[in-house]
């Protein structure tokens, strides 16, 4: 995690989070919804690289921007897989609540991410994240499974609708606090507009990954406020 300028109190951080799990579980749809705050088809199907910034402030004036890799088409066997996970402080396991089979097959992506990190001092926080909490009614994954698996894999537990939006602003603030060891309080949760700011920048393959944030000379598409 990087951690970029401290001037007095106020804090700065850089983290890298990778969104890992089968096509079609909604991972663009949820970075469009973070990032950007819509829904729908003006985001074409990812095919390179890509990120996208978007900056949080966290109790004690922590600032956080948080680097959210969309690995796009790339399948558990695909080449760049590898590259993608590298260097990732946090990863979001998400599968679709009405798909199983999307979450059977995250133990291919743990598996993925233990093979990336093998040697390392300590895995990347890991987060897992049922999304389409609005298609409850069509749900063929069920809370204990999810709850298990969260729990036998030490990861985090999220269900959020990228589409209604429910919880998906919680779900990247709680990660972010759990990379940086920061409590936050269901108080602080139930806060819809921490989000202060959204740099939003799209990246095409073979760009290297940026030390330290100067959003002015970065090619932001937009900016949200
Ligand atoms: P992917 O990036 O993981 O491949 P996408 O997944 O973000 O492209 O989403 C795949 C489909 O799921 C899209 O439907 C998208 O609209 C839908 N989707 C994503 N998140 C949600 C959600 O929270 N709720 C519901 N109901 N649908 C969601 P289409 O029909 O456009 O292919
Ligand atoms: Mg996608």
């Amino acid at each position: 995690m990087a951690d970029s300028d401290d001037e007095g109190d106020k804090k700065d951080y850089q983290i890298k989070v990778v969104v890992l799990g089968d096509g079609t579980t909604g991972k663009t749809s949820l970075i469009t919804r973070f990032s950007q705050n819509h829904f729908g088809k003006t985001y074409q199907q990812t095919v390179g690289l890509d990120f996208f910034l978007k900056r949080i402030l966290l109790p004690g004036d922590v600032h956080v921007t948080l680097q959210v890799w969309d690995i796009g088409g790339q399948t558990i066997g695909g080449k760049m897989i590898d590259n993608y996970v590298s260097g990732a402080e946090a990863v979001l396991f998400i599968y679709d609540i009405t798909n199983y089979t999307s979450f059977e097959n995250l133990d291919d992506w743990l598996a993925v991410v233990k093979r990336t990190f093998r040697g390392a001092t300590k895995l990347p926080h890991m987060a897992l994240v049922g999304n389409k909490s609005d298609l409850e009614h069509m749900r063929t994954v069920r809370k204990d499974r999810h709850e298990k698996f969260a729990k036998d894999n030490h990861m985090s537990s999220h269900s959020i609708s990228a589409k209604t939006s429910d919880k998906v602003n919680n779900c990247f603030k709680q990660v972010a606090a759990d990379v940086l060891h920061i409590k936050l309080t269901p108080a602080y949760l139930e806060e819809t507009d921490a989000v202060i700011t959204a740099d939003v920048v799209r990246h095409t393959p073979h760009q290297s990954m940026p030390t330290k944030l100067t959003t002015k000379t970065r090619s932001s598409v937009c900016v949200l406020q």
